[in-house]
This record gives C-alpha cells, sequence and structure tokens, in this order.
C-alpha cells in the first residue's frame, strides 16, 4: 500500500463555524424567535431553546474541544438583537460577552472570523420592515460601527452578512424562513438592501480597520439542468445558477445589481469584497414545471445516483465543490471556505464526505487558487432553524436535554486534518476504506 499525504500551504486555517441564534439560546428578543413560538413553522415544533448554551457559558468548553483538536480558527456570529435590544440601547454587557468569546479563541491559539449578520433580525428591525425597508442599510452601519469599533482589537476577518441569497429566497420565495412570504417584488427589495447594507458595512469597517479584510459568506449550490437534451431545464439552471450563486457578489464587484430580469446601479456597492466566502454543501437538479407557478416554474431535486445524507437533504457531491471553488476564483479574490458539512446524525457518511471534500479544497489549492482556509459547519449540532433539531450537522453530537457532548469519529478524521495540515493516505484507509482507491489510486 502506498503511502502519501495530500499537503496544504502553511498558515492553511482549519476551523468550524457556528452562527449565534444556533447556538447560543435564551433569546426571545429576534425575529426566529417569536417565529419558533408561532404553531407550524418549525418542523416538531421544536425551538432553539438552550441550544448549545453558549450564551451560558459552554462556549468555553467548545472551545476547548476544537482547540483540543487542533483547530486554528473558528468562525462564530454576533447577534444583533443582543447587542442593539432596542433601537436606542445598546448593551455592553453583551458586546463584552463576545469580547470575551473573542479573547477566549485567541488564547486557545484560534483565529477569528466574525459575522454580522447571520439570519437573525432583532425584532424592533422586524417591526419597521426587516431589510424590505431602505432604511434598514444604514441601521446596519450604525449596528456595524458600534460593534467593529468595540471588537477590532480581537478581529481582523468580518463577514458581513452569511448567506444573502438564502435568507432571501427562503424568506422571501419559499415561504420557509420569516416572513414566510411568496413575493418577487420583497424579494429584490431585500436583496438590493442586503447589497447596499454590505457596502455601507464594508466601508465602515475599513474606516475603522483600514488593514481589515471584509467579504461575505454567499451559499453555492451547483444546478445542473435535470433533463440535459431539453433547452427549457439548461436555461432554468443558468437562470438560477445567475440569480441565487452569481447576482449578489457580481454587485459587489460591478456596482449592477441584477435579478430576476430586473437590473439597477448601487456605484456604492463596487469593489467592496476583500475576499469572498463560499458556503457549500450540494448539488440540485433543475426542472421546469408549469405546475411550480408559486416557485417560478422551478422543480429542484437532487442527482438520481448520488449518496444521500441522512435526512435527505444534502445530496454528497465533491466535485460540486470543486466547482464552487472555480466559481468564486472568477473575482480574483482570496476565498475561504466559510461552511461546508453535511447533517448525519449517527456519523455514517460525515467522515466520507469530510475527506471527499477536503479533498478537493486541496485540488483547488493546487491550482493555485487562493484558497485560505475551510471551516467546517459544524463543532456541535446545532439548531437547523426551520428544520429544528431533526438535523445534525455537528462533529461534536448534542444531547438537548442533558447538554451533554458526543464525540463522533469525524472528530478524530478532522483533527487528524488540520493535525497534519493535509490528508494522509493512512488516515483515508483508517475512517474511509471505500474511498481509498479513489483518492490515492496505485
Ligand atoms: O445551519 C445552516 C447555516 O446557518 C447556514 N448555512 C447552512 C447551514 C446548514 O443548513
Amino acid at each position: 500500500m502506498l503511502s502519501a499525504t495530500y499537503h496544504f500551504p502553511t498558515g492553511f486555517l482549519w476551523g468550524t463555524a457556528t452562527s449565534s441564534h444556533q447556538v447560543e439560546g435564551s433569546n426571545s428578543n429576534n425575529n426566529w424567535s417569536a417565529w419558533e413560538a408561532q404553531e407550524g413553522r418549525i418542523r416538531l415544533g421544536h425551538k432553539a431553546g438552550l441550544a448549545c448554551d453558549w450564551w451560558g457559558g459552554r462556549w468555553k468548553e467548545d472551545f476547548d474541544r476544537a482547540a483540543e483538536s487542533s483547530q486554528n480558527a473558528h468562525r462564530l456570529s454576533l447577534e444583533w438583537s443582543r447587542i442593539q435590544p432596542r433601537p436606542d440601547v445598546w448593551d455592553e454587557d453583551a458586546i463584552d460577552h463576545y469580547r470575551q468569546m473573542l479573547r477566549g479563541l485567541h488564547q486557545r491559539g484560534m483565529t477569528p472570523m466574525v459575522t454580522l449578520h447571520h439570519f437573525t433580525d432583532p425584532l424592533w428591525l422586524t417591526d419597521l420592515g426587516g431589510w424590505e425597508n431602505d432604511e434598514t442599510p444604514t441601521l446596519f452601519e450604525k449596528f456595524t460601527l458600534k460593534v467593529v469599533d468595540a471588537l477590532k482589537e480581537y478581529c481582523q476577518n468580518w463577514v458581513t452578512i452569511n448567506e444573502p441569497n438564502v435568507y432571501t429566497v427562503m424568506g422571501y420565495l419559499f415561504k420557509a424562513f420569516p416572513p414566510a412570504k411568496n413575493d418577487l417584488k420583497a424579494c429584490f427589495a431585500v436583496l438590493k438592501n442586503m447589497v447596499r447594507g454590505h457596502a455601507a458595512a464594508y466601508r465602515a469597517i475599513h474606516r475603522l480597520q483600514p488593514n481589515a479584510s471584509v467579504g461575505i459568506a454567499l451559499n453555492y449550490q451547483s444546478f445542473k439542468p435535470t433533463h440535459t437534451w431539453l433547452p427549457f431545464d439548461r436555461a432554468l439552471a443558468g437562470f438560477i445558477h445567475n440569480n441565487f450563486n452569481a447576482a449578489f457578489p457580481n454587485a459587489l464587484m460591478t456596482g449592477k445589481f441584477k435579478f430576476a430580469f430586473k437590473s439597477i446601479d448601487l456605484p456604492e456597492a463596487r469593489s467592496t469584497q476583500d475576499f469572498l466566502g463560499i458556503n457549500y454543501y450540494t448539488r440540485q437538479m433543475a426542472a421546469f414545471n408549469l405546475l411550480k407557478k408559486g416557485n417560478l416554474f422551478i422543480h429542484l431535486t437532487f442527482p438520481k445516483d448520488a449518496e444521500m445524507s441522512d435526512t435527505g437533504h444534502i445530496a454528497n457531491v465533491p466535485e460540486g465543490f470543486f466547482e464552487a471553488m472555480k466559481f468564486a476564483r472568477g473575482y480574483g479574490l482570496p476565498i475561504y471556505i466559510t461552511e461546508n458539512g453535511i447533517e448525519d446524525a449517527d456519523d455514517d457518511l460525515r467522515p466520507r464526505y469530510l475527506i471527499q471534500h477536503v479533498h478537493q479544497v486541496w485540488r483547488a489549492v493546487n491550482f493555485n487558487w487562493p484558497i485560505k482556509g475551510y471551516f467546517h459547519w459544524s463543532l456541535v449540532d446545532n439548531f437547523e432553524w426551520e428544520r429544528g433539531w431533526t438535523q445534525r450537522f455537528g462533529l461534536w453530537g448534542l444531547d438537548v436535554d442533558t447538554q451533554a457532548r458526543i464525540r463522533h469519529t469525524s472528530v478524530d478524521v478532522y483533527e487528524a486534518i488540520c493535525r497534519e495540515n493535509g490528508i494522509a493516505s493512512t488516515m483515508v484507509q483508517q475512517y474511509a476504506p471505500s474511498i481509498y482507491n479513489q483518492l490515492f489510486p496505485e
């Protein structure tokens, strides 16, 4: 048996990603806690509840777990509704809580990446119309100025907005996230204001911290036509790619926002990215379907022959990840993999998924594409939005009733990768023998 290693460059960041609402718990002041209180919104009536109890201090033990398993970075998000509980109130204790967390990362030798907006909005912002309101970018800029000024000593890498495309499509088209609308005009308004909000935040951060590195975390999905021979399906896959994957980062590069047959100039957004963050999970097949009017005639399925995750949410298609990085490379900026992972309560598929996807990153890095780090989603099982606790993305599992952490084999796999700064053939032999020949052909 051969012995070989796929090495990564020195200084590569290896971490996990989390978001405030999904791990902190004990919040009743944002739109998601209000949403969870409504009947029928979340699968099985689940609520974030105590989540992973990070607000109660369990971030310390989870950061220990991450550091002890050789991770050298962590991506977390700040909860706007805690820091600015009302429009005219700043909660300095909440800011200090995040200061302690960021210090905690440094003390453990980990580099922080901080997200300013990850799906949740303060209730007072929702009352003002949320991101449909043209004043929201200015409010977001004020929030950004406040937190970056307070935390700049501890962080240099900022993600302004996580997955603006998912936030908008799920909330304003597919009715899965609050406010559960099906309204293309509202989609356009929300995305436009998120582009404006990002641009304002980008400039605000650079005013306070000229050497900061600022970007977004884009959810990239690999869309392919269901029937390659059908021009409708081909056109549709291209249309979805352009609108879902490309519209937002294009606007931040060119200052032109084009979405769903409409186009406007937003010159303030031009050249407002220092890096592009990619969140990749899966591939979807697009078919034109006349019965799907509310979904813009789009019928999405997973590739027929793909291996599926345990709740059928993710198809394991590593080549789609390579495609995502190729797409990102087109922007000529440094790239971070800000999320990648799979829901897998029993941790059967995750070790293989993890190795296959990190291998794709290695391929991209070895074409000299500027990939600077990889953040696995996620450190511990956490609250999965409208899917509640039915999906488990953690390297560590979580017993929601007792708060006990359950160490999965994937912790060992990821630890081995982080420690080696690469994928060794022995690891694959040990943790994912079924793909050994694929990764290390003799
Ligand atoms: O949990 C989410 C995260 O909040 C955003 N990206 C996808 C993850 C998995 O569903």
